[in-house]
């Protein structure tokens, strides 16, 4: 499905909002992926402690959303933007991407969680969609 550019806009107001609180959500994420998808640990089997708000998993949602920024502002043609990410969970991280959406979800929970006020119904529908989307440009490489 693709963006309207209503969802653009919608996406990127609310992400003008959260955006400041980044790295929680990208931990909160992280951490959540983690505890209830365990599967998802053996990607990250080098890290020293994956507990929840352990040092590698704050930082690692900041990366996380680091690349979420990126596809903020390459809506537009979220394909090319995020070639050179996806060529690296194909080729180096060799990441499943069925995990791609499970973490999308996770922090799709974690806004919602964090914003009410701010997670309208269009704001919902609108975010909901762009992670499809990062989901799918993500998994562009492996095909
Ligand atoms: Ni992902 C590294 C962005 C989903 C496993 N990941 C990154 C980096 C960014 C990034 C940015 C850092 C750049 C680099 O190392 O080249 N990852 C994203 C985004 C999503 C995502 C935007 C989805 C929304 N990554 C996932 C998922 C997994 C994953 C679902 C596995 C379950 N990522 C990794 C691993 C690394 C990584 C592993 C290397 C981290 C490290 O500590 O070495």
């Amino acid at each position: 499905m693709s963006l309207t550019e209503k969802d653009k806009a919608a996406v990127k107001a609310l992400w003008a909002k959260i955006s400041k609180s980044a790295d929680a959500i990208g931990a909160d994420a992280v951490s959540r992926m983690l505890t209830v998808y365990p599967q998802t640990k053996t990607y990250f089997s080098h890290w020293k402690d994956l507990s929840h708000g352990s040092a590698p998993v704050k930082a690692h949602g900041k990366k996380v959303m680091t690349g979420v920024a990126q596809a903020v502002s390459k809506i537009d043609d979220l394909t090319k933007g995020l070639l050179e990410l996806s060529e690296r969970h194909a080729f180096q991280m060799r990441v499943d991407p069925a995990n791609f959406k499970i973490l999308s979800h996770c922090v799709l929970v974690v806004i919602a969680n964090m914003f009410p006020a701010e997670f309208t119904p269009e704001a919902h529908v609108a975010m909901d969609k762009f992670l499809g989307s990062v989901s799918t440009a993500l998994s562009e490489r492996y095909r």
